[in-house]
């Protein structure tokens, strides 16, 4: 059983982040890797995050360097290499003040403010796989809150079916934006309500400890494990309870390579490539692909009834 569920969390396991740093180090002793990842994390420097619950609906697998997932990136906004988002990212996004326009299909709307939300929340640690549609992959620590709780506070109507995220709009902050004529910007994404209710979608306002680097998608990402790496928007201004289908970047751009859905699926292979096996960064062989990137046992019921083969 890899995923724990939220009943096996003791409070003495909400720690502190002195101890959760003095664990995370001592545990060290037994990996470079780790010792590696928590110093240039920033060592026991007080994080802007505070208080971090120790991981629920975590894996227990190899964590991909702290230097692979934060210079290994897509964020078109920034060009379409992997190098260019950590290059530039960090000197042009202004993540802070930022807030998270929530309308729609709901009872109340709102603006949060993304340090209000972390002020007023238990942050928790998730270990999650993520699987690009390029067929790489990472494990990487996220930190952050399920996205669930979140949106039930502003009480979606019934005619609430999807939700609709928006990355940031602004030419100033994200150059690659200026080329509107292939990418129909800003970034959008959508899921369906009950996808977006599920306990493992998850905002993540953190990674390895501290807080989000501009480069994956600072101040405030979604983290959707069971699909492909593109659902997970970066950036993230505002949030749309919604009707029909929202419309998503990747989708528009190219229907029959980039579903709606696009559950990570080894059967569905991409029109270009196969979808069969990863690269998992880091790892020198090819590695089988998982149904549900490896969450099927918690996911699948939300697809009963579809062919997968058909809804990619
Ligand atoms: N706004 C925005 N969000 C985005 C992307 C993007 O280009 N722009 N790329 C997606 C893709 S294809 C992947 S694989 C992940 C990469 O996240 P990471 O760089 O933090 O690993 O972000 C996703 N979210
Ligand atoms: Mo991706």
């Amino acid at each position: 059983m890899l995923i724990r569920h939220q009943s096996d969390l003791r409070p003495s396991e909400i720690t502190s982040r002195q101890s959760y740093l003095s664990r995370r180090q001592w545990m060290a002793g037994a990996g470079a890797a780790f010792l590696t990842a928590v110093t240039a994390g920033g060592g026991a420097k007080a994080s802007a995050l505070g208080t971090i619950a120790k991981t629920a609906y975590t894996i227990d697998e190899k964590q991909t360097s702290l230097e692979d997932v934060t210079h290994y990136n897509n964020f078109y906004e920034y060009g379409t290499d992997k190098e260019q988002p950590a290059k530039l990212a960090p000197g042009l996004l202004k993540p802070r003040p930022w807030t998270v326009r929530i309308s729609g299909e709901c009872k109340t709307t709102a603006s949060v403010d993304v340090d209000d939300l972390i002020r007023t929340s238990t942050l928790e640690e998730r270990v999650y796989r993520h699987r690009c549609v390029e067929a790489w992959s990472m494990v990487i620590p996220w930190v952050g809150v399920p996205l669930a709780p979140l949106l039930q506070r502003f009480e979606p109507t019934s005619k609430a079916k999807f939700v609709a995220f928006e990355t940031l709009s602004d030419v100033a902050q994200m150059p690659g934006e200026r080329s509107s004529l292939i990418y129909p910007w800003p970034y959008r994404e959508g899921l369906r309500i009950d996808e977006a209710m599920h306990p493992l979608a998850f905002l993540a306002v953190g990674l390895y400890g501290e807080a989000l680097p501009a480069q994956n998608g600072a101040p405030i990402r979604l983290v959707v494990p069971w699909k492909y790496g593109f659902k997970s928007i970066k950036s993230i201004v505002a949030i749309r309870f919604v009707e029909q289908v929202p419309p998503t970047l990747w989708n528009a751009l190219a229907p029959e390579e980039y579903g709606f859905y696009s559950n990570v699926n080894p059967t569905v292979d991409h029109p270009r490539w196969s979808q069969a096996k990863e690269r998992r960064i880091g790892e020198f062989l090819r590695r089988p692909t998982l149904m549900f990137n490896g969450y099927g046992e918690q996911v699948a019921g939300l697809y009963a009834g579809m062919d997968l083969k058909k809804f990619f």
